[in-house]
């Protein structure tokens, strides 16, 4: 079948130092592999392009322990292989987590022997990713104890992809890459995002969009309005999905589905899909049941209900508690989970306190095997926001948190920005939930079933992610839901450096311009002091948010001819007394509150001082020039990598770079101009808005 051509990210493989390659072939040269599951095939297959990549040559591998060699690595289960059993404690092995694996390098009957244990075949497949990259970024591994566990439970990548139709909404980097008219046929490019996947540690993926009523072309005509994303729940298309399931699964990955809520009516032709209908359970129970006939392994549904015209539980009349049990009972018996969606809308005039309002009081409600999703922030994967007041109100819930690797606001595959220290930020977040100290990551670590969900981010597009510099996102998505104690700046090097190979020069500005992204892209779209959603919505809505456009949604910045913010304090729409104590103290304050926050919770007078005396005005100003001037400074940084940065690649960035510089002059022009028509007050700087 054509393939169209793609990037191997940063599963390159590059030759590593000639100083470094004897000592990687003295122990990698020689392999055994344990046989069996079809992960085995895959760390096999990984092998073989890793080691050929890195030390050049194929790794030999054996059936059986090579006796006539120095040393040599081995990979399976504990009690499989002698070299593993007799040189470690089994039991500490079968004990990790599902995923974890030990590396070890150890002495066995006079040959020097690195092992690779796991309790489940997917830690096979990530502790040999993991081996790799040690190799791929120069690490030692002379003397190697590995101890590895995911810190959270559920990784998983949501996809917002339009089956049949091939469209990603909030997508920009091309066509979806799933092409359910050729499936059961598969392609190269699955085999390849899995591995791309696998190598973070990610275990789950959700092929198509939450909003499951898109159509597959175009058009007003019933009759071909039939392929839309809840009819994957039809038999024939569950065969299509085994298919996708089958490449997936040989990394440790399981599929899943998001299911529009009205599917016993759309599909099972039911007159009502009320959660407590007794034909409408039966339903649901015996889909799930075919579907795990034909996809053994499949992880789950998720659900968007009740929200921006999905149907749901509030259809009639039941919470969403009620609403998403029907489905998890359907999975009684099955090892697969509901994620249930709390991006959900209130009747309340401030969109900041609607989730809590629909979901707080059905804390502990939820069955067992349902997780209910929260985004990270009350309003919706803006540059920066406050963390949903959520994480810290549902003790008794399963929780997983929801991200967006996709840049819906962040500069859509045009613009440089990195999420990673935006995602550290979220997750060192402390709640309070109990009165202590609570992070959002001891939150979601703290109840089974929980996990992190992100949405996707990849397309057709040559880079995957519509811009080089951005496969860093997905990278570090995978490897911060695996361990959230790693910092930014580890994980960008370590991405930089397999990516772009070993030139420490080429490592450091890179890694420096993606970690400087973040706060220039919160300065020049939102002048850094909680400001948000100021963005062009217009007639192809759901295609947009990528300009700037403050007059079209007032309510969201608050800007009057006296101020500007929103009083989202206790007094205000009430959102500050969401949180728990003392944060509700914090927020209510604007002497107290923190900066880049302030014009969030707070409506304050356009000369309002600072704590360094500055007012509100000026710091705006200040800080949408900063933004600016900063991206045209991570631009110079990337022109700098002329010729030390392969010229393909060099090019693809340069010219994002040149339209993300004049996107960053336009936000700042036009918020500026806009707070000084709003406010009458110049920039004492005597800098003068050019639109
Ligand atoms: C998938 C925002 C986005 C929508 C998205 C929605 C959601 O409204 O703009 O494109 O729909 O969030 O998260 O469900």
């Amino acid at each position: 079948m054509f393939e169209t051509t793609y990037d191997d990210c940063w599963l390159r493989y590059d030759r590593v130092d000639d100083a470094l390659r004897p000592g990687y072939r003295r122990r990698l040269t020689h392999a055994y592999v344990s046989e069996g599951a079809p992960e085995l095939g895959a760390v096999r297959a990984e092998l073989r392009r890793g080691l050929e990549g890195l030390l050049g040559r194929e790794p030999h591998l054996w059936q059986h322990p090579p006796r006539s060699v120095d040393s040599f690595l081995a990979i399976g289960h504990p009690e499989e292989m002698r070299p593993i059993s007799e040189t470690i404690d089994v039991d500490e092995a079968w004990n990790l987590a599902d995923g974890g694996f030990l590396i070890r390098t150890v002495e066995w009957e006079g040959q020097e022997c690195t092992v690779l244990t796991a309790s489940s075949d997917r830690g096979l497949v990530y502790g040999t990713f993991h081996l790799l990259r040690l190799v791929a970024t120069g690490e030692p591994i002379d003397d190697l104890d590995v101890r590895e566990e995911p810190a959270n439970e559920n990784r998983i990548v949501n996809h917002w992809d339009n089956p049949f139709r091939r469209s990603v909404e909030r997508g920009y980097a091309g066509q979806s890459i799933f092409d359910w008219e050729r499936l059961p046929d598969v392609r190269e490019r699955y085999f390849d995002y899995a591995r791309l996947l696998a190598s973070v540690g990610i275990d789950g993926v959700v092929p198509n969009n939450v909003n499951t009523g898109i159509p597959s072309r175009p058009t007003e005509n019933d009759a071909v309005a039939d392929r839309a994303g809840w009819q994957l729940l039809a038999r024939e298309n569950l065969e299509k999905l085994e298919a996708l399931a089958s490449v997936f699964r040989r990394y440790g990955i399981r599929i899943y589905l998001s299911v529009n809520y009205a599917a016993p009516i759309r599909l099972g032709g039911l007159e009502t899909a009320d959660p407590l209908d007794p034909g409408v359970r039966q339903w649901w129970k015996d889909k799930v049941d075919e579907i795990y006939e034909i996809v053994p392994d499949f992880g789950g549904f998720l659900v968007k209900a009740d929200s921006e015209g999905q149907p749901g539980p509030y259809d009639y009349d039941r919470s969403h508690a009620e609403g998403a049990n029907v489905l998890g009972e359907a999975f009684e018996g099955h090892d697969g989970r509901v994620w249930w969606r709390a991006f959900v809308y209130s009747e309340h005039d401030d969109r900041a306190v609607q989730a809590y309002e629909a979901f707080s009081h059905i804390d502990g409600e939820f069955h067992d095997n349902v997780t209910v999703q929260i985004k990270n922030g009350p309003i919706d994967f803006q540059p920066r926001e406050p963390i949903s007041t959520l994480f810290g109100a549902m003790p008794e819930t399963s929780l997983g948190c929801e991200l967006q690797l996709t840049g819906e606001y962040t500069g859509q595959g045009v613009h440089t920005a990195s999420h990673v220290p935006m995602w550290k930020e979220i997750l060192e977040f402390d709640t309070h939930g109990d009165g202590e100290e609570r992070t959002v990551k001891d939150v979601l670590a703290d109840v089974e079933g929980q996990g992190i969900a992100g949405v996707g981010v990849v397309g057709e597009d040559e880079s995957w992610t519509g811009n080089h510099l951005l496969q860093s996102n997905l990278y570090g998505f995978g490897r911060l839901c695996w361990d959230p104690d790693l910092s930014s700046e580890e994980i960008t090097r370590e991405w930089a450096r397999q990516t772009f190979g070993g030139d420490e020069q080429v490592v450091e500005t890179v890694t420096d311009i993606l970690l400087d992204s973040w706060h220039a892209c919160i300065d020049y779209h939102t002048g850094g002091l909680g400001l948000m959603h100021m963005m062009y919505n217009g007639e192809e809505a759901l295609e947009n948010h990528y300009d700037p456009a403050p007059w079209e949604w007032p309510e969201y910045h608050g800007a009057t001819a006296e101020g500007i913010g929103v009083d989202r304090t206790s007094s205000g729409s009430g959102y500050a007394a969401q949180y728990r104590d003392p944060l509700t103290e914090l927020y209510d304050d604007p002497e107290s509150c923190p900066e880049e926050l302030l014009l969030f919770f707070h409506h304050l007078p356009w000369e309002y001082e600072l704590t360094d005396g500055t007012t509100v005005i000026q710091r705006l100003y200040d800080n949408l020039h900063a933004g600016a001037a900063t991206v045209d400074d991570l631009r110079e940084r990337w022109l700098d990598l002329e010729g030390s940065v392969d010229e393909r690649r060099h090019r693809h960035v340069t010219a994002r770079f040149d339209e993300h510089a004049l996107q960053a002059k336009r936000w700042r022009d036009t918020l500026c101009t806009y707070f000084y028509e709003k406010s009458g007050v110049p920039d004492e700087r005597g800098r003068v808005p050019t639109e």
